[in-house]
Order: C-alpha cells, then sequence, then structure tokens
C-alpha cells in the first residue's frame, strides 16, 4: 500500500499506461525491438531461439497487461477467491497457449513469416514446463485454463522445481533418467523478490499462561528458509482475465550467503547453507501414484504450504474482515494430500498467533478446505511417521493430537458401541513406527471430499473412507468427474479438427467455451463432404506423428495403417504388459500364415510412450520388453507394414499434442477399480479416436456418453476383483492358454535373455497375478480381434468416430470447474466487463 502511487500524480500514469502490441505491424514492431534491446542480437544474428524468446516476450507484455488488470480487479471486488494448492502443474508450452488463448495466432504467423520465421518452427524452440508426473499434474494445468476461462477469481499455488520430470533416453532399450533443467531461459516467469515468506523449520515448542491462564504455544524454529514467489501469468481463452499461478522458489533466509561465516573465513560452509537452502524447491519427486515417505518431500510440502498460506492471509487481512469471514472470502482446493499440512498450518495461524479460540478457529478451518483424492492404490496413500513430524514440525504435531483427540471424542459419543472405530479411523496409525495418515487428516479437515470420477466416488465412499461416510454423513463426499480443456487438446493440438467442426458447430469462441455445441455435429454424420473432410483430416495428422517417428526412431510406419497408442505413466495397474503380451500373440499369429494370407491382414502400428518411475523396477521391465519386442519385430523380413512397435521416448505434453490426434484406438485398459479417472481416454476421444478399455475410472462415463457401440469394452468388473485376486492367490490358478503360449516365447529368448523379463512373467504365474492380466487376457484379444474386423469397415469406423466427438461435452474441464464452484467453493465468476478498478487504488 505505501508503495501506491498519490492521486495528483495517478493521471500521468493512467496517460501512459503500457497496452502492448495490437495487429501485426505494432507486433512485429515489438518483436524487433525485443531482438534488439532487450535481447542485444540483431538481424544478422537472430536464429530460431531468439525469435522465440522475443515473440514470447511480445505476448507477455499483452498478458502482463490484462494479468495487471485481472489482479486489480479481483482485489477492488474483493470477492471470493479459490486457491489451488497443488504439488505438481504439468503446463506444457506456454506460447502457442497464448497465442490462441487471446486470439492472436494468425496475427503472429503472418508478423513472423513477414520476419523471415515459421511459427511452427517457433514454437517448437520451447522447453515443456514438466512440473508434475502424469494425470494428476495435468489436471491441474487444465484446471488453471478454465478458472481463468471462466473468469473465476482464482490462483494456483506450487513449488518452482530447478529441476522437473526428468528427461527419458532409451539406450539399448532400457529407460535412462537425464535431469531436465528447464530455466535456462524462461519468460513466463516473473521472479518477485519483494514478496517472500521466512519458513520455519525443526526447533522446539515452549508453552506461556498469561493472567488469565489462558495458553499460548510459542515455536521457536530451528532452521529458517526463505521463499520467494515466482508469478507465473495464466489466460484465459477469448476472455481479457489473465490469473496468477505462483510457484514458490527456496533460498537461504540470509541472503546470497552468510557474510560473517564468509568473514571469518568459513566460505565453504556459507555457500553450503545456501546449496541446503535451494535444495528443497530443487527437484520434482518422479512418482507417479506412489509415496515414498522422503524426508525432504515433506519438507518441500510444509515450505509450499506455509508460504501459500502466509500469502493467502496477508491477502485476506488487507480486508480488514473479521476472520469469521475467512471461509467466505477463501476456499483452498487441498490437490490430494500433498497439501494436507495446511490445515494444520491455518489452525496453527489462527490459535497461536491470531489468539483464536481453538473452535472458533477450527470452524474456520473446515469450511475453508476441501480435498480431492485421486487414487485408492494403498501404495500412493500418504503416510509420514510421528517421529519425522515430530522432529521437522513439533508445534505442528501437537496440533494434530488434538485434531485427533476431539475428533475422536467426537466419534466416541456418536458411535459408543463401536469401539473398533476408534483405531480404524485414528488420525494417529498405532504401527510401528506410528504414523499420521494424511487422507484422514484432509477428512476430518475439509468440509467436503472429492473424487475424480463416478466409479472411483463409490469406490472411496464403500472401501477406504466407509468409516468416515458413516461418521460424517453421505454429503461429505461427493463426485467431481475430470474433465480437459478443449482449448489446448482440441484446438491447439488439432487444429485441422477443430476447424472442421467449426464449420458445423459455428464459431471457435463458442463451442470451445461451451463444448456441448460439439452435439452440432451429428446432424453432419452422414453428410459425405464432410465424412471426407473428416478422414483426411485424421490421415493427415498420422502423417505428422509417422513423419515423427521416422525422425526419431528411423523407422517409416505406414499412415494407412491402423495406430494403436498406450501412452501414459508405465504402470503395472495401467498394464502395458499385457498390452505388450497381446502385441507378441499377434507377431506369433503373423508368423504362423502364410505370406499370402499375412498380405490379408490389416496392418497395426502398435504405439507405446511413458515413463518409468526411476527406482520402479517392474515398470522398467516392461519399457524393455516394449523396445525388445519392437526390435525383433520390426526387423522381422517377415512381417513388413503388418505389424510395427514403437516406443516413443520422454513422452510429455508437447508430444501428446502430436500423438493424440493421430490415434486410431487407444488403450486405457487398467484392472477394474484402479484408474480413478484417466483424463487421456477423453483427449483421445475427443480427437476422434476410439478407445478399447475396461469398465474403470471416467471411460464408463465415457461409455454413457458416446453409447456403448462406439467404445470397446472388455475384461472383468471391479466389483468381481477381490474374489478374482482371492482364487489366484489360494486357488487354482489356471493361466489362459494364449498367455502361457506368449510367456514361453518370451522364456526361449526370442526377445533376448529370458531372465531380464522373468519378473513380469512370474508376477502372473507365480505370484498371484495381482493385476488379472491372465483374468482378462481371453477377452482382451477378442476385443482386439474386434477392433480389428470394425477399422475394416471404414464407413462405419467414420460413423462411430463423429458421433462419439460429437457426445464428448460433458468432459470438458469448464463443467467440471463450474461443479466445484457450485458444490465444493461457493465461488462466482467476476467479469471483465464489470468496473475493474484501474486508477482506483486497493
Ligand atoms: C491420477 C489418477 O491415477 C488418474 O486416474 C486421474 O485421472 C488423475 O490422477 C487425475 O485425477 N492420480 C495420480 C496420483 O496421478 O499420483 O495419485
Amino acid at each position: 500500500v505505501e508503495a501506491s502511487i498519490p492521486e495528483p500524480q495517478r493521471e500521468a500514469w493512467l496517460k501512459n499506461q503500457a497496452s502492448g502490441f495490437k495487429g501485426k505491424d505494432q507486433f512485429e514492431k515489438e518483436v524487433v525491438r525485443h531482438v534488439e534491446t532487450t535481447l542485444a542480437r540483431s538481424m544478422f544474428n537472430c536464429d530460431e531461439t531468439a525469435a522465440y524468446a522475443a515473440t514470447s516476450l511480445a505476448f507477455r507484455d499483452r498478458l502482463v497487461i490484462e494479468w495487471n488488470r485481472t489482479q486489480q480487479r479481483q482485489t477492488f471486488a474483493d470477492s471470493k477467491r479459490v486457491y489451488y494448492l497443488s504439488l505438481e502443474f504439468l503446463m506444457g508450452r506456454a506460447l502457442d497457449n497464448a497465442m490462441l488463448n487471446i486470439g492472436e495466432k494468425e496475427v503472429a504467423k503472418s508478423g513472423l513469416s513477414e520476419l523471415g520465421f515459421r511459427v511452427e518452427d517457433i514454437i517448437q524452440q520451447e522447453h515443456d514446463a514438466a512440473l508434475g508426473n502424469g494425470g494428476l499434474g495435468r489436471l491441474a494445468a487444465c484446471f488453471l485454463d478454465s478458472l481463468a476461462s471462466l473468469n473465476f477469481p482464482a490462483w494456483g499455488y506450487g513449488l518452482r522445481y530447478r529441476y522437473g520430470i526428468f528427461k527419458q533416453e532409451i539406450i539399448d532399450g532400457y529407460q535412462v533418467e537425464v535431469p531436465d533443467y528447464w530455466l535456462d531461459f524462461n519468460p513466463w516467469e516473473f521472479p518477485r523478490h519483494d514478496v517472500t515468506v521466512d519458513i520455519q523449520f525443526y526447533g522446539n515448542v515452549n508453552k506461556t499462561t498469561d493472567d488469565s491462564g489462558k495458553v499460548t504455544a510459542h515455536w521457536e524454529g530451528g532452521e529458517t528458509v526463505r521463499a520467494v514467489a515466482y508469478d507465473v501469468p495464466i489466460p484465459g481463452y477469448a476472455t481479457p482475465s489473465t490469473n496468477n499461478l505462483r510457484l514458490w522458489s527456496s533460498q537461504a533466509a540470509s541472503g546470497e550467503f552468510d557474510f560473517q561465516k564468509f568473514n571469518s573465513g568459513d566460505y565453504e560452509s556459507s555457500v553450503g547453507d545456501q546449496q541446503r537452502a535451494e535444495t528443497i524447491s530443487a527437484v520434482l519427486y518422479p512418482n507417479d501414484n506412489l509415496d515414498r515417505g522422503k524426508e525432504l518431500r515433506l519438507k518441500q510440502q510444509y515450505f509450499w504450504v506455509a508460504a501459500s498460506l502466509y500469502d493467502i492471509v496477508r491477502r485476506f487481512k488487507k480486508s480488514k474482515r473479521p476472520w469469521r469471514e475467512f471461509p467466505d472470502q477463501v476456499a483452498i482446493q487441498l490437490n490430494d494430500t500433498h497439501p494436507t499440512l495446511a490445515i494444520v498450518e491455518l489452525q496453527r495461524i489462527l490459535i497461536d498467533l491470531e489468539g483464536l479460540d481453538w473452535d472458533d478457529a477450527w470452524n474456520i478451518v473446515q469450511q475453508t478446505f476441501s480435498y480431492t483424492n485421486h487414487t485408492v492404490l494403498p501404495e500412493a496413500l500418504e503416510k509420514w511417521s510421528v517421529g519425522l513430524v515430530q522432529h521437522l514440525l513439533p508445534r505442528h504435531l501437537q496440533i494434530i493430537y488434538d485434531i485427533n483427540l476431539f475428533f475422536l471424542q467426537m466419534v466416541e459419543r456418536n458411535f459408543p458401541k463401536d469401539r473398533e472405530m476408534l483405531s480404524r479411523v485414528s488420525i494417529i496409525e498405532e504401527s510401528q513406527p506410528k504414523m499420521v495418515r494424511m487422507a484422514y487428516l484432509a477428512i476430518v479437515g475439509s468440509h467436503k471430499v472429492n473424487g475424480v470420477a463416478e466409479l472411483h466416488s463409490d469406490l472411496i465412499r464403500t472401501t477406504i473412507f466407509k468409516d468416515f461416510v458413516t461418521i460424517f454423513g453421505p454429503d461429505k463426499f461427493v463426485n467431481v468427474t475430470n474433465g480437459i480443456t478443449p482449448r489446448r487438446w482440441l484446438h491447439q493440438a488439432n487444429p485441422g479438427l477443430s476447424s472442421l467442426i467449426a464449420s458445423k458447430a459455428g464459431d471457435p469462441e463458442h463451442y470451445l467455451k461451451d463444448l456441448t455445441l460439439l452435439n452440432k455435429i451429428e446432424l453432419s454424420v452422414n453428410d459425405p463432404a464432410f465424412r471426407k473432410a473428416w478422414a483426411e483430416v485424421k490421415l493427415a495428422n498420422k502423417q505428422r506423428l509417422a513423419d515423427y517417428i521416422k525422425s526419431t526412431t528411423g523407422i517409416v510406419v505406414s499412415p494407412k495403417a491402423l495406430f494403436d497408442v498406450q501412452v501414459k505413466r508405465i504402470h503395472e495397474y495401467k498394464r502395458q504388459q499385457m498390452n505388450i503380451f497381446g502385441v507378441i500373440f499377434r507377431y506369433l499369429k503373423l508368423k504362423s500364415m502364410s505370406p499370402e494370407e499375412r498380405k490379408k491382414v490389416l496392418p497395426r502400428v502398435s504405439i507405446f510412450g511413458g515413463k518409468a518411475a526411476p527406482g520402479y523396477w517392474m515398470a522398467k521391465q516392461i519399457i524393455h520388453l516394449i523396445n525388445s519386442v519392437g526390435s525383433v519385430v520390426n526387423n522381422d523380413p517377415d512381417i513388413g507394414d503388418a505389424l510395427k512397435v514403437i516406443f516413443l521416448e520422454d513422452y510429455n505434453v508437447s508430444k501428446a499434442e502430436i500423438i493424440i490426434p493421430a490415434s486410431d484406438i487407444s488403450e486405457h485398459i487398467s484392472t477394474a477399480g484402479t484408474e480413478a479417472s484417466g483424463t487421456s481416454n477423453m483427449k483421445f476421444v475427443l480427437n476422434g479416436g476410439l478407445i478399447i478399455g475396461t469398465c474403470d475410472g471416467a471411460n464408463i462415463e465415457i461409455t454413457r456418453e458416446i453409447g456403448e457401440e462406439n467404445i470397446f469394452l472388455f475384461g472383468n468388473l471391479a466389483e468381481d476383483v477381490d474374489d478374482l485376486r482371492h482364487k489366484n492367490t489360494y486357488g487354482d490358478h489356471k493361466i489362459d492358454p494364449s498367455l502361457d503360449k506368449v510367456f514361453n516365447v518370451i522364456q526361449s529368448g526370442t526377445f533376448g535373455n529370458a531372465q531380464d523379463f522373468q519378473g513380469m512373467v512370474s508376477a502372473v504365474r507365480e505370484h498371484g497375478d495381482f493385476y488379472l492380466v491372465s483374468d482378462d487376457f481371453h477377452s482382451y484379444l477378442e476385443t482386439q480381434e474386434l477392433v480389428d474386423k470394425s477399422y475394416a469397415d471404414q464407413e462405419l469406423w467414420i460413423t462411430k468416430c463423429i458421433t462419439s466427438v460429437a457426445r464428448m461435452g460433458f468432459f470438458s474441464s469448464d463443467r467440471c470447474i463450474n461443479e466445484y464452484a457450485e458444490e465444493i467453493w461457493n465461488v462466482e465468476p467476476l467479469q471483465p466487463d464489470t468496473n475493474n478498478g484501474v486508477g482506483k487504488g486497493e
């Protein structure tokens, strides 16, 4: 506030307000200016990297102006804001998205062309912002796009990792991880060296009692680390609203280094302090659906949560409202349990620092927070040892114990007959060592808990969180089925299809904001010209992927073949192993045919991509088998085009934008009940590809929307999984004969040293086949045959594709965000045409 310009001088400011480029000429002028001044280069020294930098800066200037206005408007309106706390934001590239969301891609295209560049090449220069592992992080990124596009006053809060998810290289068929240093040049972030928060760790707690007998706890920390804010503008689509993603970076609290130590000659340890502090935000943990319980991870969590809450509270306090109005002004969404300490931290701020009573504080906390669960896999449910929490955050552990005590007392009062309930629902697990169950803490401290697809939300209500439904009643547990942003996943990734759709559904600015308008294309499903154009778009997208495959692997694939794609993190529950076993079965069948028979077979390209967590041995074995099968099949002269097996290295968001539009069929084949939702399933169908999948996650709702005649479902149902597992372990576990044949061939050494794949084989044959690969294999193969037959009838296939796309409107992340806003956050959008408060001060 002190930095605010006094009233009489504001006129000069208003007169000189920055505006950013308008139109092609100004765009070119801005690009040249940035090349010549910001980058200190010239037309004799401007490569594509420099052109990318200057173009981004020109766009950034535009964004920043709207971003400032949006923030001023929100401050002025002082309405309720949403804070989305996520340890992962898998953003991908920003430039193309900014061009499209602002609506200036054509300007950029012609302007760059006049300056001697192709817009596509310039876009390719950008390094992905890969601050996430997979579904959970990409969902957060889609949500930011929707929040801005729908004009919600919303902030994202995350960590500014120096290293995002590692880069994957495939060397001799094995995954090798390479660090991804992505911050070399990042025009999309603004360091805010004036926005810092000092975060405490370790230390101890002292209690004092005042005259009235009131006890106050004082946490004296043993170590302080500074959080510095880095802001990333998030442009809405076809709206001036531009929101903020604030990422925290860690530094030594003493600044560059400790001068005292330096002066006393202890230079090394002074630099060491700095490095130790920086370690906190140095690297993203590369695990998907897995919790490893490392101390540094807990430090990351508290560091990020404490800085974010400090910021949120500071903003609230500016309005000088009483504390009880906090939940009317602030909604905080916990993306998984990673930010659960925020619940404890807010309670601490309210009782220790602001002097509120426990009960008043706790009411505020519960009304403020809500929690999204993203998985039922037990290995992914976060738990922290009591000893570690005690050591790192001694005051927080006390508060957790108190939260638990009051919670258990309530349970005991309400369910006096059920003694075992207390130990089942306790936030503290009485194990050796004792553990804090973060999901339980998140449930107890939130007013709503949601799953991410109908089946998943049912499963959490009836299995892992069953007792809590009994305790809190069913209304606390809701479903919000995931969604995806059609801006990136249709308009940006598949411009051909987007403009074809626009020819029937109207202006992209309409149907990309109300995706249910896609249903208009169904009227044209029998229009021959439309169908022909549809097929041409798909073929062009397949050609684009074929070119990419050739340039990265050297393998030539025919765009006329059926492209069968499975791209996602490698995980046993996602069952890439079943897919590759199926590929081997197909290969064996082809080998057994005569050359004439083989010629009649519909050619197929099996495309895989995805990273394995560095410590996930079985996932790495799966990658190795896929590559080994590829090198045998792709070099077998008997096979030719009939089958190709491709593993695409380093799957990430920008590669997904090329791969997804090119798919004919994609595989979403998790063991029923294990994939909470899946979101790539939605992306593939929206891009005119069909799905082979299990009755799991959002596949079920996709089926309901598009019709069961348009999807290839197979396999056992979630309700039968427990019995099958039991039978596999204790009963008579017979391996499917086709799978047995595949295993025998693997073990004969056809794909290299059989020993290398023994783990995958014995998991099914000897260790109970937990993921039911054998139980589902027969129906998987049968369904793949059905896919081949259906694809052979191209007319029917195109009908299925068009109909499916027409019915995908439900899966926009806009629908999803509106549901959160109404049912969980109770927030309203803030339209940009209302008084924006510019020049009116705070
Ligand atoms: C993922 C789920 O596995 C996926 O099904 C879901 O679509 C996605 O979250 C978004 O909700 N979970 C994780 C995780 O990535 O680490 O738990």
